[in-house]
């Protein structure tokens, strides 16, 4: 299986996070696909290759145009504050308002934000341009090869179509998907195995039957991203019936975790997708920092296996996964079970 990697995503690296109420470090940080790239080379799973330019537009087929052209002029319009810190919203609109978007930079932080867990840096748009031009290259591989493997950093999958939030600006997993699509794919579907739910890819894909969402994750009453993510949220109109989710308690472990598996495959199995993305997050696993999952290594062969059965032409995408130590082995466990 090909890699599809870019040195780009060191132009993120964010000073801090706010944690239990205090800034620490951030567990989003470039030595995670350090990481995941040491084990991809040491598995010799694969050429590793750079990502081709396909340029703004595919990710504007995503992503609302007032959103990108504000993430692209943010930095230069804090540092014309006289700004050097990292930049954090810290005001968002309460229930029942209809937001109209502010002029004021704060403001507009908060219009294109959901939460404070995605600060922007001087060179984090440079970064994030390049993770979706990895996971575009990587799907157009597709055209080819059975699987690829999108090594993205920073994740994706909780930015919607007009806010970022969760460690996540661009949802590189829907950008890849849209670019199946356009490159005419009937039917996309897309599996989320991170351990918090992929809010962003539901909500671009909630009113659409073109593409299958279907998430495995911790229960949003108890687990970040905690508005979105339980069972009956199935889609509306048109989209109704073709967004799934499987929330699971905290402490769950393979034997059950394994069980929405199945679920969730035999359900995109029975769309009859011409192709299957993957939001490939391993913070599932037991030793994760910040999340209440109980995988193991192998299970991460057996997942792999298990979406390899399935015989569709797949896309896997980088996402969450904290434990620097083990996220490489388990991300590549993944993908060598997926490829044989
Ligand atoms: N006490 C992804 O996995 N909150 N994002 C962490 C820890 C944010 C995770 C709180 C978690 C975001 C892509
Ligand atoms: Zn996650």
């Amino acid at each position: 299986m090909k890699t599809v990697y870019s040195e780009d995503h060191r132009l993120h690296h964010a000073s801090a996070e706010l944690n239990d109420g205090e800034m620490m470090p951030c567990f989003e940080k470039p030595a995670r696909a350090d990481q995941v790239l040491a084990e991809v080379e040491r598995a010799e799973l694969g050429p590793i290759i750079p990502p081709d330019d396909h340029g703004e537009a595919p990710i504007r087929r995503v992503h609302t145009d007032q959103y990108i052209d504000f993430f692209q002029s943010a930095w230069s319009r804090w540092a014309d504050l006289g700004r050097s810190n990292d930049m954090l919203p810290l005001a968002w609109p309460p229930r029942r308002v209809q937001p109209r978007c502010p002029q004021d930079i704060d403001g507009q932080l908060g219009y294109f934000s959901f939460d404070a867990g995605a600060p922007i840096t001087a060179t984090t748009w440079q970064a994030v341009y390049s993770g979706a031009q990895v996971a575009l290259s990587a799907a157009a591989l597709l055209q080819h090869e059975r699987q690829a493997f999108a090594l993205c950093r920073p994740p994706g999958h909780h930015a919607g179509a007009d806010y970022m939030g969760g460690y996540c600006y661009l949802n590189n997993a829907a950008i890849a998907a849209q670019s199946l699509l356009d490159q005419g794919a009937r039917r996309v579907a897309l599996l989320d195995v991170d351990y918090h739910h992929g809010n962003g890819t539901q909500d671009i894909f909630w009113t659409r039957p073109d593409v299958l969402v279907a998430s495995i994750h911790a229960d949003p009453r108890v687990e970040y991203p905690f508005f979105a993510g339980h069972a009956d949220e199935r889609g509306v109109g048109t989209g109704e019936g073709f967004n799934h989710n499987y929330p699971l308690p905290p402490g769950t472990a393979w034997a059950a975790w394994s069980q929405a598996l199945q679920d969730a495959l035999r359900v995109v199995a029975g769309y009859a997708p011409d192709a299957l993305v993957i939001s490939l997050g391993v913070d599932t696993f037991s030793g994760d920092p910040i999340s209440q999952f109980r995988l193991q290594g192998d299970d991460y062969l057996r997942m792999g296996e298990q979406i390899g059965a399935l015989r569709l032409p797949t896309l896997f995408v980088m996402e969450g996964g904290y434990a620097v130590a083990e996220i490489g082995l388990n991300a590549v466990n993944v993908l060598r079970g997926a490829a044989t």
